[in-house]
Protein backbone atom coordinates (compact mmCIF):
# COMPACT_ATOMS: atom_id res chain seq x y z
CA UNK A 1 0.00 0.00 0.00
CA UNK A 2 1.92 3.48 -1.21
CA UNK A 3 1.06 6.38 1.47
CA UNK A 4 -1.71 8.31 1.18
CA UNK A 5 -1.38 10.92 -1.72
CA UNK A 6 -1.72 13.81 0.55
CA UNK A 7 1.38 12.51 2.60
CA UNK A 8 3.96 11.44 -0.37
CA UNK A 9 6.96 12.99 -0.77
CA UNK A 10 8.18 14.61 -3.95
CA UNK A 11 10.14 11.76 -4.60
CA UNK A 12 7.30 9.06 -4.38
CA UNK A 13 4.93 11.07 -6.54
CA UNK A 14 8.15 10.87 -9.46
CA UNK A 15 8.13 7.37 -8.57
CA UNK A 16 4.35 6.72 -8.84
CA UNK A 17 4.43 8.43 -11.84
CA UNK A 18 7.28 6.06 -13.42
CA UNK A 19 5.13 3.18 -14.66
CA UNK A 20 2.04 4.77 -15.76
CA UNK A 21 2.96 7.97 -17.55
CA UNK A 22 3.87 7.96 -20.99
CA UNK A 23 7.73 9.39 -20.81
CA UNK A 24 7.45 12.11 -23.88
CA UNK A 25 8.63 14.40 -21.21
CA UNK A 26 11.99 14.60 -18.66
CA UNK A 27 10.56 16.96 -16.52
CA UNK A 28 13.06 18.81 -14.14
CA UNK A 29 12.82 16.95 -10.60
CA UNK A 30 10.28 19.73 -9.06
CA UNK A 31 6.28 18.53 -8.27
CA UNK A 32 4.85 21.67 -8.20
CA UNK A 33 1.45 21.53 -5.62
CA UNK A 34 0.22 25.34 -5.59
CA UNK A 35 0.88 28.49 -7.18
CA UNK A 36 0.22 31.81 -7.44
CA UNK A 37 1.15 34.72 -9.47
CA UNK A 38 4.92 34.16 -10.36
CA UNK A 39 5.59 31.75 -7.53
CA UNK A 40 5.03 28.17 -7.50
CA UNK A 41 5.82 25.68 -4.32
CA UNK A 42 6.22 22.06 -4.18
CA UNK A 43 5.03 19.09 -2.78
CA UNK A 44 7.52 20.05 0.59
CA UNK A 45 6.75 23.58 0.67
CA UNK A 46 9.56 24.97 -1.19
CA UNK A 47 9.42 28.24 -3.47
CA UNK A 48 10.15 28.34 -7.11
CA UNK A 49 10.03 31.46 -9.19
CA UNK A 50 8.43 30.37 -12.73
CA UNK A 51 10.17 32.08 -15.58
CA UNK A 52 8.51 29.42 -18.01
CA UNK A 53 4.86 29.95 -17.67
CA UNK A 54 3.57 26.83 -19.00
CA UNK A 55 5.46 28.29 -22.44
CA UNK A 56 3.12 31.14 -22.45
CA UNK A 57 0.38 30.20 -21.23
CA UNK A 58 0.34 31.80 -17.76
CA UNK A 59 0.73 35.57 -19.26
CA UNK A 60 -1.53 36.41 -16.23
CA UNK A 61 -0.08 34.91 -13.45
CA UNK A 62 -1.10 31.52 -11.70
CA UNK A 63 -4.71 31.51 -10.47
CA UNK A 64 -4.88 35.45 -11.46
CA UNK A 65 -8.09 36.54 -9.59
CA UNK A 66 -10.16 37.56 -12.19
CA UNK A 67 -10.09 34.56 -14.29
CA UNK A 68 -10.63 32.18 -11.26
CA UNK A 69 -13.79 34.10 -10.51
CA UNK A 70 -14.82 34.34 -13.92
CA UNK A 71 -13.91 30.44 -13.89
CA UNK A 72 -15.93 30.29 -10.82
CA UNK A 73 -19.16 31.76 -11.89
CA UNK A 74 -19.02 29.54 -14.69
CA UNK A 75 -18.75 26.72 -12.81
CA UNK A 76 -21.79 27.27 -11.10
CA UNK A 77 -24.29 27.97 -14.45
CA UNK A 78 -22.85 26.43 -17.48
CA UNK A 79 -19.92 24.37 -18.65
CA UNK A 80 -20.73 22.96 -21.98
CA UNK A 81 -23.64 22.50 -24.43
CA UNK A 82 -21.78 21.84 -27.80
CA UNK A 83 -22.00 23.93 -30.68
CA UNK A 84 -25.63 21.86 -31.24
CA UNK A 85 -27.01 24.94 -29.70
CA UNK A 86 -26.46 28.47 -28.81
CA UNK A 87 -25.28 29.56 -25.52
CA UNK A 88 -24.67 33.48 -23.35
CA UNK A 89 -21.43 33.50 -23.36
CA UNK A 90 -20.30 33.31 -27.21
CA UNK A 91 -21.17 35.88 -29.16
CA UNK A 92 -19.57 38.32 -26.49
CA UNK A 93 -16.50 36.50 -26.40
CA UNK A 94 -16.32 36.30 -30.45
CA UNK A 95 -17.28 40.02 -30.54
CA UNK A 96 -14.26 41.22 -28.18
CA UNK A 97 -11.65 38.77 -29.32
CA UNK A 98 -11.97 39.76 -33.12
CA UNK A 99 -12.12 43.68 -31.88
CA UNK A 100 -8.82 42.99 -29.96
CA UNK A 101 -7.23 41.61 -32.85
CA UNK A 102 -8.40 44.12 -35.89
CA UNK A 103 -9.81 41.05 -37.57
CA UNK A 104 -13.74 40.26 -37.95
CA UNK A 105 -14.47 36.73 -37.28
CA UNK A 106 -13.49 33.92 -34.81
CA UNK A 107 -13.43 30.22 -35.04
CA UNK A 108 -12.80 29.10 -31.13
CA UNK A 109 -10.96 25.81 -31.09
CA UNK A 110 -9.34 24.29 -27.62
CA UNK A 111 -5.75 23.40 -27.98
CA UNK A 112 -2.68 25.24 -30.25
CA UNK A 113 -2.56 22.43 -32.49
CA UNK A 114 -6.01 22.36 -33.41
CA UNK A 115 -6.39 25.99 -34.12
CA UNK A 116 -3.24 24.96 -36.56
CA UNK A 117 -4.89 22.78 -38.04
CA UNK A 118 -8.22 24.53 -38.36
CA UNK A 119 -6.22 27.55 -40.19
CA UNK A 120 -4.37 24.88 -42.63
CA UNK A 121 -7.86 23.70 -43.54
CA UNK A 122 -9.52 26.73 -43.80
CA UNK A 123 -6.73 28.27 -46.23
CA UNK A 124 -6.91 25.34 -47.99
CA UNK A 125 -10.52 25.77 -48.66
CA UNK A 126 -9.98 29.40 -48.98
CA UNK A 127 -7.32 28.23 -52.41
CA UNK A 128 -9.40 25.82 -53.62
CA UNK A 129 -13.22 28.24 -53.55
CA UNK A 130 -12.26 31.60 -53.69
CA UNK A 131 -8.61 31.67 -54.92
CA UNK A 132 -9.48 28.83 -57.66
CA UNK A 133 -6.30 26.39 -57.07
CA UNK A 134 -6.86 22.82 -58.89
CA UNK A 135 -8.55 20.61 -55.97
CA UNK A 136 -5.71 18.84 -53.66
CA UNK A 137 -2.75 21.09 -55.29
CA UNK A 138 -2.90 23.73 -52.42
CA UNK A 139 0.16 24.44 -50.84
CA UNK A 140 1.61 25.89 -47.71
CA UNK A 141 4.62 27.72 -47.47
CA UNK A 142 6.55 27.63 -43.40
CA UNK A 143 9.49 28.22 -42.35
CA UNK A 144 12.44 26.08 -41.39
CA UNK A 145 13.22 25.83 -37.51
CA UNK A 146 8.63 26.36 -36.95
CA UNK A 147 6.96 24.77 -33.69
CA UNK A 148 3.55 24.62 -34.89
CA UNK A 149 2.07 21.68 -32.24
CA UNK A 150 2.31 18.33 -32.36
CA UNK A 151 -0.33 16.61 -34.97
CA UNK A 152 1.13 14.18 -37.73
CA UNK A 153 -0.16 16.87 -39.91
CA UNK A 154 1.60 19.60 -38.44
CA UNK A 155 5.27 17.28 -37.79
CA UNK A 156 4.74 16.87 -41.16
CA UNK A 157 6.41 19.86 -41.91
CA UNK A 158 8.66 19.98 -39.12
CA UNK A 159 12.30 20.43 -39.31
CA UNK A 160 12.91 18.57 -35.89
CA UNK A 161 13.77 15.06 -36.03
CA UNK A 162 13.17 14.68 -32.77
CA UNK A 163 9.36 15.41 -32.93
CA UNK A 164 8.87 13.35 -36.86
CA UNK A 165 10.77 10.74 -36.35
CA UNK A 166 8.58 7.28 -36.78
CA UNK A 167 5.33 9.33 -37.17
CA UNK A 168 5.01 9.24 -41.39
CA UNK A 169 3.61 8.87 -43.99
CA UNK A 170 3.55 12.58 -43.83
CA UNK A 171 0.80 15.12 -44.88
CA UNK A 172 1.79 17.09 -48.27
CA UNK A 173 1.21 19.73 -49.73
CA UNK A 174 3.94 21.85 -47.55
CA UNK A 175 7.28 23.96 -48.82
CA UNK A 176 9.99 24.31 -45.83
CA UNK A 177 12.31 27.84 -46.67
CA UNK A 178 14.22 29.38 -44.41
CA UNK A 179 12.92 31.71 -41.80
CA UNK A 180 13.92 35.47 -42.13
CA UNK A 181 14.33 34.88 -45.74
CA UNK A 182 12.33 37.07 -48.13
CA UNK A 183 14.16 36.02 -51.45
CA UNK A 184 13.67 32.55 -50.19
CA UNK A 185 9.80 32.73 -49.74
CA UNK A 186 9.45 34.64 -52.96
CA UNK A 187 10.78 31.90 -55.01
CA UNK A 188 8.35 29.13 -52.84
CA UNK A 189 5.31 31.27 -53.63
CA UNK A 190 3.12 30.61 -56.58
CA UNK A 191 0.24 30.04 -58.33
CA UNK A 192 -0.64 26.74 -56.08
CA UNK A 193 -0.04 28.79 -53.03
CA UNK A 194 -2.94 28.86 -50.25
CA UNK A 195 -0.93 30.50 -47.41
CA UNK A 196 2.32 31.62 -45.92
CA UNK A 197 2.05 30.37 -41.75
CA UNK A 198 4.55 31.67 -39.90
CA UNK A 199 5.77 32.64 -35.92
CA UNK A 200 5.78 35.94 -36.37
CA UNK A 201 9.08 35.09 -34.02
CA UNK A 202 10.20 31.30 -33.87
CA UNK A 203 9.48 30.54 -30.20
CA UNK A 204 10.78 26.75 -29.63
CA UNK A 205 14.16 28.03 -32.19
CA UNK A 206 14.85 29.81 -29.27
CA UNK A 207 13.02 33.19 -29.76
CA UNK A 208 14.45 33.93 -32.87
CA UNK A 209 13.40 37.50 -33.92
CA UNK A 210 13.22 38.49 -37.56
CA UNK A 211 14.68 41.41 -39.09
CA UNK A 212 12.87 44.66 -38.62
CA UNK A 213 10.98 44.50 -42.38
CA UNK A 214 10.59 40.92 -42.32
CA UNK A 215 6.83 40.53 -41.23
CA UNK A 216 6.25 43.52 -43.39
CA UNK A 217 7.63 41.82 -46.54
CA UNK A 218 5.41 38.76 -45.88
CA UNK A 219 2.53 41.34 -45.69
CA UNK A 220 3.26 42.51 -48.71
CA UNK A 221 4.27 39.46 -50.72
CA UNK A 222 1.33 37.85 -49.79
CA UNK A 223 -0.87 40.23 -50.74
CA UNK A 224 0.87 40.82 -54.13
CA UNK A 225 0.81 37.04 -54.55
CA UNK A 226 -2.68 36.30 -53.67
CA UNK A 227 -2.44 34.02 -51.08
CA UNK A 228 -3.05 34.46 -46.84
CA UNK A 229 -0.97 35.08 -44.22
CA UNK A 230 -1.26 33.36 -41.55
CA UNK A 231 0.48 34.61 -38.21
CA UNK A 232 0.69 31.81 -35.58
CA UNK A 233 0.95 33.90 -32.57
CA UNK A 234 -0.08 30.73 -30.13
CA UNK A 235 3.41 31.96 -28.20
CA UNK A 236 4.14 35.05 -28.52
CA UNK A 237 0.99 36.93 -29.05
CA UNK A 238 -1.39 38.07 -25.95
CA UNK A 239 0.94 40.97 -24.29
CA UNK A 240 4.51 38.49 -24.59
CA UNK A 241 6.66 40.75 -26.47
CA UNK A 242 4.76 44.07 -25.27
CA UNK A 243 2.19 44.47 -27.42
CA UNK A 244 -1.32 42.44 -27.66
CA UNK A 245 0.34 40.86 -30.99
CA UNK A 246 3.94 40.86 -31.92
CA UNK A 247 3.16 41.45 -35.69
CA UNK A 248 2.44 45.01 -34.17
CA UNK A 249 5.85 45.55 -33.86
CA UNK A 250 6.22 46.04 -37.46
CA UNK A 251 1.78 47.37 -38.22
CA UNK A 252 1.53 44.33 -39.76
CA UNK A 253 -2.28 42.81 -39.93
CA UNK A 254 -2.16 39.31 -41.41
CA UNK A 255 -5.14 37.68 -42.44
CA UNK A 256 -5.25 34.97 -40.53
CA UNK A 257 -4.23 35.06 -36.64
CA UNK A 258 -3.23 31.44 -35.05
CA UNK A 259 -4.15 32.46 -30.99
CA UNK A 260 -3.92 29.61 -27.82
CA UNK A 261 -2.44 29.23 -24.75
CA UNK A 262 -2.88 32.63 -22.67
CA UNK A 263 -6.36 32.95 -24.17
CA UNK A 264 -7.16 30.15 -22.03
CA UNK A 265 -5.63 31.99 -18.70
CA UNK A 266 -3.65 28.94 -17.72
CA UNK A 267 -7.20 27.73 -16.81
CA UNK A 268 -9.34 26.21 -19.36
CA UNK A 269 -7.43 25.04 -22.80
CA UNK A 270 -8.79 28.05 -25.03
CA UNK A 271 -7.42 29.04 -28.84
CA UNK A 272 -8.71 30.43 -31.97
CA UNK A 273 -8.62 30.84 -35.65
CA UNK A 274 -9.13 34.96 -36.18
CA UNK A 275 -9.53 35.88 -39.82
CA UNK A 276 -11.04 38.06 -42.49
CA UNK A 277 -14.47 37.54 -43.14
CA UNK A 278 -14.32 35.99 -46.43
CA UNK A 279 -11.57 34.01 -45.22
CA UNK A 280 -13.78 32.25 -42.52
CA UNK A 281 -16.78 32.20 -44.33
CA UNK A 282 -15.43 29.48 -46.24
CA UNK A 283 -16.43 27.12 -43.33
CA UNK A 284 -20.40 25.89 -43.64
CA UNK A 285 -22.52 23.64 -41.21
CA UNK A 286 -21.01 20.11 -40.95
CA UNK A 287 -17.48 21.29 -42.51
CA UNK A 288 -15.53 21.28 -39.75
CA UNK A 289 -16.28 21.33 -35.92
CA UNK A 290 -15.05 20.08 -32.43
CA UNK A 291 -16.97 18.89 -29.03
CA UNK A 292 -15.50 21.78 -26.56
CA UNK A 293 -14.23 24.82 -29.03
CA UNK A 294 -15.98 27.74 -27.76
CA UNK A 295 -17.75 26.08 -24.77
CA UNK A 296 -19.53 28.05 -22.21
CA UNK A 297 -15.97 27.93 -19.54
CA UNK A 298 -13.78 28.46 -22.35
CA UNK A 299 -15.79 31.86 -23.44
CA UNK A 300 -16.18 32.85 -19.97
CA UNK A 301 -12.66 32.47 -19.22
CA UNK A 302 -11.46 33.42 -22.64
CA UNK A 303 -13.62 37.06 -22.38
CA UNK A 304 -12.13 37.62 -18.84
CA UNK A 305 -8.64 37.54 -20.52
CA UNK A 306 -9.59 39.83 -23.36
CA UNK A 307 -11.11 42.43 -20.53
CA UNK A 308 -7.30 41.81 -19.10
CA UNK A 309 -5.93 43.00 -22.49
CA UNK A 310 -8.33 45.31 -23.59
CA UNK A 311 -6.57 47.91 -20.46
CA UNK A 312 -3.17 47.67 -22.28
CA UNK A 313 -1.65 46.81 -18.72
CA UNK A 314 -0.24 43.84 -19.44
CA UNK A 315 1.34 45.07 -22.37
CA UNK A 316 2.86 47.83 -21.12
CA UNK A 317 4.11 45.72 -18.59
CA UNK A 318 5.64 43.43 -20.84
CA UNK A 319 7.18 46.60 -22.46
CA UNK A 320 8.65 48.57 -19.62
CA UNK A 321 10.05 45.22 -18.06
CA UNK A 322 11.49 43.80 -21.11
CA UNK A 323 13.66 46.56 -20.53
CA UNK A 324 14.67 45.63 -17.20
CA UNK A 325 15.53 42.17 -18.85
CA UNK A 326 17.29 42.90 -21.98
CA UNK A 327 19.51 45.20 -19.40
CA UNK A 328 20.30 42.64 -17.14
CA UNK A 329 21.09 40.48 -20.11
CA UNK A 330 23.04 42.59 -21.35
CA UNK A 331 25.26 42.76 -18.20
CA UNK A 332 25.95 38.36 -18.18
CA UNK A 333 27.08 38.69 -21.98
CA UNK A 334 30.67 37.46 -21.68
CA UNK A 335 29.99 36.28 -18.21
CA UNK A 336 28.14 33.05 -18.89
CA UNK A 337 26.14 34.24 -21.89
CA UNK A 338 26.69 33.92 -25.49
CA UNK A 339 24.64 35.91 -26.68
CA UNK A 340 20.29 36.75 -26.14
CA UNK A 341 17.58 37.79 -28.24
CA UNK A 342 14.75 39.51 -26.63
CA UNK A 343 11.25 41.20 -27.10
CA UNK A 344 8.76 42.05 -24.26
CA UNK A 345 9.00 39.88 -21.46
CA UNK A 346 10.42 36.68 -23.50
CA UNK A 347 14.24 36.17 -24.25
CA UNK A 348 16.13 33.17 -25.63
CA UNK A 349 19.88 32.95 -23.78
CA UNK A 350 22.26 31.38 -25.38
CA UNK A 351 24.38 29.91 -22.07
CA UNK A 352 28.09 29.33 -23.07
CA UNK A 353 28.36 25.35 -23.46
CA UNK A 354 31.08 25.39 -20.70
CA UNK A 355 28.76 26.58 -18.03
CA UNK A 356 26.41 23.61 -18.72
CA UNK A 357 23.82 22.19 -21.19
CA UNK A 358 20.48 23.49 -21.37
CA UNK A 359 19.37 20.52 -18.75
CA UNK A 360 22.12 20.89 -16.43
CA UNK A 361 21.42 25.02 -16.29
CA UNK A 362 17.95 24.13 -15.70
CA UNK A 363 19.09 22.27 -12.57
CA UNK A 364 21.30 24.65 -11.54
CA UNK A 365 18.29 27.07 -11.70
CA UNK A 366 16.21 24.80 -10.04
CA UNK A 367 18.70 24.58 -6.75
CA UNK A 368 18.46 28.41 -6.58
CA UNK A 369 14.78 28.84 -6.60
CA UNK A 370 13.58 29.72 -10.35
CA UNK A 371 12.38 27.28 -12.70
CA UNK A 372 13.01 27.57 -16.77
CA UNK A 373 13.42 25.33 -19.86
CA UNK A 374 15.59 24.86 -22.06
CA UNK A 375 14.96 24.99 -25.94
CA UNK A 376 17.97 23.17 -27.71
CA UNK A 377 21.49 22.94 -26.50
CA UNK A 378 22.16 25.06 -23.54
CA UNK A 379 20.33 27.68 -24.97
CA UNK A 380 17.29 28.85 -21.92
CA UNK A 381 14.13 30.32 -23.02
CA UNK A 382 12.71 33.12 -20.22
CA UNK A 383 9.30 33.93 -20.49
CA UNK A 384 7.61 34.83 -17.14
CA UNK A 385 4.31 35.63 -16.35
CA UNK A 386 3.92 39.21 -16.92
CA UNK A 387 2.43 40.15 -13.50
CA UNK A 388 6.02 39.64 -12.64
CA UNK A 389 6.95 42.65 -10.88
CA UNK A 390 11.18 44.54 -11.17
CA UNK A 391 12.28 42.89 -7.80
CA UNK A 392 11.31 39.06 -9.10
CA UNK A 393 13.10 39.82 -11.78
CA UNK A 394 15.71 40.91 -10.40
CA UNK A 395 15.97 38.15 -8.23
CA UNK A 396 15.95 36.12 -11.77
CA UNK A 397 18.51 37.77 -13.37
CA UNK A 398 20.63 37.27 -10.19
CA UNK A 399 20.43 33.43 -10.41
CA UNK A 400 21.71 33.48 -13.69
CA UNK A 401 24.67 35.94 -12.64
CA UNK A 402 25.76 32.53 -10.96
CA UNK A 403 25.63 30.23 -12.85
C1 LIG B 1 5.13 20.64 -26.16
C2 LIG B 1 7.53 23.66 -27.58
C3 LIG B 1 6.91 25.94 -26.98
C4 LIG B 1 3.52 26.84 -30.07
C5 LIG B 1 3.22 27.55 -31.27
C6 LIG B 1 1.40 26.09 -31.73
C7 LIG B 1 1.65 25.36 -30.57
C8 LIG B 1 2.72 25.73 -29.72
C9 LIG B 1 4.04 28.76 -31.69
C10 LIG B 1 0.74 24.18 -30.24
C11 LIG B 1 2.98 24.93 -28.49
C12 LIG B 1 4.19 24.16 -26.65
C13 LIG B 1 3.93 22.70 -26.89
C14 LIG B 1 4.60 21.99 -25.75
C15 LIG B 1 5.78 22.88 -25.32
C16 LIG B 1 5.55 24.21 -25.98
C17 LIG B 1 6.64 24.63 -26.89
F1 LIG B 1 8.60 23.53 -26.79
F2 LIG B 1 6.92 22.53 -27.79
F3 LIG B 1 7.89 24.19 -28.75
F4 LIG B 1 6.17 26.79 -26.38
F5 LIG B 1 7.91 26.42 -27.66
N1 LIG B 1 2.18 27.15 -32.07
N2 LIG B 1 4.05 25.02 -27.83
O1 LIG B 1 4.57 27.22 -29.29
O2 LIG B 1 -0.06 24.48 -29.11
O3 LIG B 1 -1.22 22.28 -29.10
O4 LIG B 1 0.56 22.73 -27.41
O5 LIG B 1 -1.62 23.97 -27.29
O6 LIG B 1 4.61 20.08 -27.16
O7 LIG B 1 6.05 20.15 -25.49
P1 LIG B 1 -0.61 23.28 -28.19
Amino acid sequence: MTAPARTRTSADLIRAEEPVLAHNYHPLPVVVARAEGTWVEDVEGRRYLDMLAGYSALNFGHRHPALIEAAHQQLDRLTLTSRAFHHDRLAEFAQRLAALTGLDMVLPMNTGAEAVESGIKVARKWAYEVKGVPADRATIVVAAENFHGRTTTIVSFSTDETARAGFGPFTPGFRIVPYNDLAALEAAVDETTAAVLIEPIQGEAGVVIPDDGYLAGVRELTRRRGCLFIADEIQSGLGRTGRTLAVEHEGVVPDMLLLGKALGGGIVPVSAVVARRDVLAVLGPGSHGSTFGGNPLAAAVGTAVVSLLETGEFQARAATLGGVLRDGLTGLVGRGVVAFRARGLWAGVDVDPAVGTGREIGERLLAEGVLVKDTHGSTIRLAPPLTITEDELGTALESLRVL
